[in-house]
């Protein structure tokens, strides 16, 4: 990739016609969001943009354990359905986390694997689009780490992630899914992950907005197209509005 100046690329995003260079320019450096041609496009692909070139490895805040939220808020989800409870009264022994596309390894893990892998503890915020937040601590293994568990291979652009919940899912790119903080999440505050937080497994995403923090987390998928997944803006959520880059 060659070097964009920060002045050449946020000079390019300010005006009105200075929105459609802005598309062009992150075409140019193969930095166009799954979700850039709809009418908030070209703003989509300057904030992408933006943030790949100029903040692409910094971290989120990590907070003090003084600082961890006492009455955490567990936004509610849809219904689960029989399936989920019966594999809660199993103790999640027959959950799944199946990695599959763009892997030389394709399978799945157990959480009891998951657990003997590395664990990451950090105490970072889930905030929601809505406003609100909270800080809890987070424990889990690196994604990176079960994706080179599975053998991602250097053609895989994004990883696609699925919710047992029914239209619960979404994906990130390479640089986000490699992210040290971002993290197949199983516990929470030193216990294990509590089922409305997202148990037994939850991606974290903390350099994202909450909504890509998805729940109950059941398969990864590495692709290097977006476009054969839903309706190909790269998750559920552009299709109700909300953008597909969520940084913060
Ligand atoms: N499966 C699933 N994941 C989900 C949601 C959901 O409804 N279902 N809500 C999302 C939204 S909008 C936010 S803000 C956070 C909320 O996380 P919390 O319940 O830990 O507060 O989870 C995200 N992950
Ligand atoms: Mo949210």
């Amino acid at each position: 990739m060659r070097k964009l100046s920060r002045r050449r690329l946020i000079g390019a995003g300010l005006g009105i016609s200075g929105l459609a260079a802005t598309a062009k320019l992150g075409a140019h450096y193969g930095l166009v969001p799954p979700d850039a041609h709809g009418l908030y496009g070209p703003g989509e692909t300057l904030t992408y943009a933006t943030q790949r070139l100029l903040a692409r490895h910094s971290p989120a805040r990590e907070f003090a354990r003084s600082q961890i939220s006492r009455e955490p808020f567990a936004n509610p989800t849809g219904p689960l359905g029989d399936g989920f409870g019966v594999l809660e009264a199993g103790g999640f022994k027959d959950w799944r986390l199946t990695v599959d596309g763009m892997v030389a390894h394709p399978g799945s893990f157990t959480v009891a694997d998951l657990r003997h892998m590395p664990a990451r503890s950090e105490i970072t915020a889930v905030q929601c689009e809505e406003g609100w937040n909270y800080i809890a601590e987070w424990i889990g293994v690196a994604l990176a780490h079960v994706l080179e568990e599975a053998g991602t291979l250097r053609q895989a652009r994004y990883v696609v992630y699925r919710s047992f919940e029914q239209g619960w899912w979404d994906s990130i790119d390479m640089a986000d899914a490699l992210h040290p903080q971002t993290i197949v999440t199983h516990g929470m505050n030193g216990g294990d992950l509590p089922v409305r937080f997202g148990g037994p497994i939850r991606l974290r995403v903390p350099r994202q907005l909450g909504y890509k923090s998805v729940k109950y987390i059941v398969r990864l998928t590495l692709t290097d197209d977006l476009k054969k997944f839903g309706k190909g803006l790269g998750s559920a959520a552009p299709e109700g509005g909300y953008a597909w880059y969520a940084g913060i």
